[in-house]
């Protein structure tokens, strides 16, 4: 048996979290084994790597350290919780994994693409998301919803370049890859990115049946 393996991605405040819930509440309904999880976590020890990533310090973080943490917490989730969850035929609904990675480390901190690459094909082998749904919004707009929730994490102190740069990579992947990536307008009201969610479930399903 082997599941689906489905992650959502976008920029901060894009609503990756709420529409997680929704997606999973309507998965369930129809009697799917529904995972839920996220990057960087998903496990106590990936948890803990993911307090030293977000955690603000008066010592900079350098990049290849960052690059380099979160896919250790990747290979911990991916041990722990992801394969096992596939391998029993679950549908995995994962916040962020590896188009993260390109996108914030590849676009925000300027990494170079193939050392990501080499990366993902050591941690990962061939292992791949079946579709993911990128989230996109104007910046503005997605740091003004973070804003709302109070204290910044390390990379909400970020300026508007590096978010910018975190925007464009993830519409660049999902523009050369039509066939994984489905885009979906976060900036419209919640319930019309329901909406947007609500007309893709007849293909998620016929997936997971397939
Ligand atoms: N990171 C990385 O650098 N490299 C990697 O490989 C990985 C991650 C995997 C933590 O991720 C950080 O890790 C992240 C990148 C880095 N950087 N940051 N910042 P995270 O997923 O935990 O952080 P986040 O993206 O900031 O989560 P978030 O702000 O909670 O965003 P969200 O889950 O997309 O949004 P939400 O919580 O569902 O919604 C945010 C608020 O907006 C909330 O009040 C909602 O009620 C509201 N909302 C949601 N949708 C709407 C609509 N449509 N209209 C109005 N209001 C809405």
């Amino acid at each position: 048996m082997s599941g689906l393996f489905i992650t959502l991605e976008g920029p901060e405040g894009a609503g990756k979290s709420t529409n997680r819930e929704y997606l999973a509440e309507h998965l369930r309904a129809q009697g799917l084994d529904v995972v839920l999880t996220r990057e960087p976590g998903g496990t106590p020890l990936a948890e803990r790597i993911r307090e030293l990533l977000l955690a603000p310090s008066d010592e900079k973080m350098d990049a290849d350290t960052e690059l380099l943490l979160v896919f250790a917490a990747r290979a911990q989730h991916l041990a722990e919780v992801i394969r096992p969850a596939l391998a029993r035929g679950a549908v995995v609904l994962c916040d962020r994994f590896t188009d993260a990675t390109y996108a914030y480390q590849g676009g925000g901190r300027g990494l170079s693409l193939a050392r990501i690459a080499t990366l993902e094909n050591f941690v990962q082998g061939d292992l791949r998301p079946d579709l993911t749904l990128v989230f996109d919004l104007p910046v503005e707009i997605g740091l003004s919803r973070a804003a709302a929730r109070g204290r910044l994490d390390r990379f909400e102190q970020e300026g508007q370049a590096f978010f910018e740069a975190v925007r464009q990579a993830y519409l660049a992947r999902a523009q050369a890859a039509p066939q994984q990536y489905r885009l979906i307008d976060a900036a419209l009201p919640l319930a019309q990115v329901q909406q947007s969610l609500d007309a893709l479930l007849p293909q998620i399903l016929e997936r997971c049946r397939g």
